[in-house]
């Protein structure tokens, strides 16, 4: 393949850009009335406004050209249709055939997988519909009223942003509680919440060998067995989601308590397998079947809107216009929703374990930018805290902002406050404000010529920053099912364009590597010498330092 930046597509873009990027968008609205319509598209109650970004219909031409160039259609053909397109891992990447409606056979190596898929639902609903009317009985017959999921990283994000964000449609009386992180407050804080005899676990984990899940589940499983110390009981309250059930039964839970996936599922990419068993848990199995419907709608609208109307197609190329022409470092999520709370964390695994890559699918080094940093907070609460780094800081941050029409708690005048604030921030950001308008407004606020001028440059807004606005009638399960597979169809596209594969992870590989060899040089007596000078001081410090307090714990 030739050189990215050196394709016919790539020079265009640069081109174009030295033509564009002194062009404000007040400018470009004043220009074209119609700007709204033109750089619009929608899928259902989804509508994507992305008007408000550098661009004219010659820059999206070039993009779509880009797009061409890179093969992104037969890339999609090639992920839907099971190739192993994940190189690294030799894997299919088969996510979509999990919310697959269409009743057509999806195969890897040329088995139809949609049998299994669908029995694993069946076993999904048969089991959250037991747990749910009160069939499923604690030990001592008590109802489960809490569920904890035990899983990190792609076992934890997807599960729990769709549980945060979905409240409203929860049963009542039933709550849902999330522990990832290996340090023990995560687990200790959240048994305290909760009785044994009322508690299910869920542990989450594709390999079963992930170390913070084990720890947990061990730890929970030990919490369990010191309050109740009856081994039978076991099964009535820990059930495993895993790809590996071998292990599930050695922790001691049976192949009927296991809800299986596979490996062509990415962890990042499963909450729409059984590791949405929390989700079907939580919310029941109707509501869980109306997110895979909302992403099936997603995939569709993904494979067939021609590239000009494909919404996460258009997504993908702004965020290259900005990563790769105007260096835009990071890209920020804004969900004007507090149920959306979750998203850009759920956003920043998505993204940059996907595309945060060096070397590309030839095993060179690439030489032009790749995934960018993602961050974000729900507003309003991020325009009291960062926005004005947005608004007047040096460094160009392109950002989605979504918002649903209708709130799912309409109470006074609550939703028209949050959806003008969402309106007024991508208006600002796109406007900026004039030093004439600036003047003007001072002197209209009664301030002398002198005060004026002492502070006038402080009130002036360059305002041409790049924003997309993302609404959609109400948060419901199927709509939020189509905004994650969106997102998942966005980083898709970029790393086909930027050609790495966005589906391997050897960075979090090699984290968990290191973390085992350095457990146990904390076990050992003595100094070890065995590292980098930094290493080896940090843990001999610790070693030493607090080397009675951890011999009086015992455990540590
Ligand atoms: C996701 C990554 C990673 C993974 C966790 C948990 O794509 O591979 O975040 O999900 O490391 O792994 P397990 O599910 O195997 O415990």
């Amino acid at each position: 393949m030739t050189d990215l930046i050196e394709s016919k597509a790539w020079q265009a873009l640069k081109e174009h850009y030295e033509s564009i990027k002194d062009v404000h968008m007040r400018d470009m609205f004043a220009d074209d009335p119609q700007r709204f319509e033109e750089f619009s598209a929608s899928l259902n109650d989804i509508l994507l406004d992305y008007s408000k970004n550098r661009v004219n219909k010659e820059t999206m031409s070039h993009l779509f050209a880009l797009a061409r160039q890179g093969h992104v259609e037969e890339w999609r053909d090639n992920m839907f249709a099971g190739e192993a397109i994940n190189s690294t891992e030799d894997r299919c990447v088969l996510h979509s055939a999990l919310r697959n409606r269409s009743g057509k056979p999806v195969r890897v190596n040329g088995r139809n997988v949609m049998p299994k898929v669908k029995a694993v639902l069946a076993h999904m609903r048969d089991f959250s519909e037991q747990v749910r009317s009160g069939e499923w009985r604690g030990y001592n017959g008590a109802r489960i009223k809490s569920i904890v999921n035990i899983g990190i990283g792609g076992s934890d994000l997807g599960p729990h942003v769709v549980c945060e964000a979905m409240k409203p449609f929860a049963q009542r009386g039933l709550k849902a509680y999330f522990v990832s992180n290996a340090d023990a407050t995560h687990l200790v804080e959240t048994l305290k919440q909760v009785e044994p005899e009322s508690t299910l676990f869920v542990i989450a984990s594709k390999t079963f060998t992930t170390q913070e899940t084990m720890l947990n589940a061990y730890s929970a499983r030990k919490w369990f067995m010191d309050l109740v110390g009856n081994e039978k009981a076991i099964e009535k309250h820990f059930v495993a989601v895993t790809t590996n059930i071998e292990l599930a039964e050695k922790f001691g839970i049976n192949e009927a308590n296991t809800f299986e996936f596979w490996d062509w599922v990415g962890g990042r990419y499963s909450l729409w397998s059984s590791v949405g068993l929390t989700i079907a848990l939580y919310l029941g199995m109707d509501h869980f079947e109306a997110l895979l419907e909302g992403a099936y709608d997603m995939d569709q609208h993904f494979k067939k809107a021609p590239l000009e109307k494909n919404i996460p197609v258009i997504l993908a190329l702004l965020g290259i216009w900005y990563n790769n022409f105007f260096d835009a470092q990071s890209h920020a999520i804004m969900p004007y929703s507090q149920y959306l709370e979750r998203l850009p964390d759920y956003l920043q695994q998505l993204d940059m374990e996907s595309n945060g890559k060096t070397i590309d699918r030839n095993g060179h080094r690439v030489n032009y930018l790749t995934g960018p940093i993602i961050w974000g907070q729900s507003g309003t609460n991020g325009q009291h805290a960062f926005f004005q780094l947005l608004h007047q800081g040096t460094k160009p941050v392109p950002a989605d902002f979504l918002i649903p029409a209708l709130s799912q708690n309409p109470l006074g005048l609550h939703h028209r406050v949050l959806f003008s604030n969402c309106l007024a921030q991508t208006k600002a950001l796109m406007l900026g404000k004039k030093y004439a308008e600036a003047v003007d407004e001072m002197t209209h606020q009664g301030f002398d010529k002198e005060t004026i001028e002492e502070v006038i440059q402080h009130k002036v807004f360059d305002g041409n920053k790049p924003t997309n606005t993302i609404i959609f009638e109400r948060l419901t399960p199927k709509t939020l099912g189509s905004i994650l597979a969106m997102y998942e169809h966005k980083v898709f596209v970029q790393g086909v364009i930027w050609n790495i594969n966005s589906f391997d992870q050897w960075g979090v590989e090699y984290g968990k590597v290191l973390a085992g060899q350095i457990q146990k040089d904390l076990s050992k007596p003595g100094d070890v010498d065995n590292h980098d000078a930094s290493t080896n001081g940090l843990i001999n410090y610790r070693k030493r330092v607090y080397f009675d307090e951890i011999e009086k714990c015992g455990v540590d």
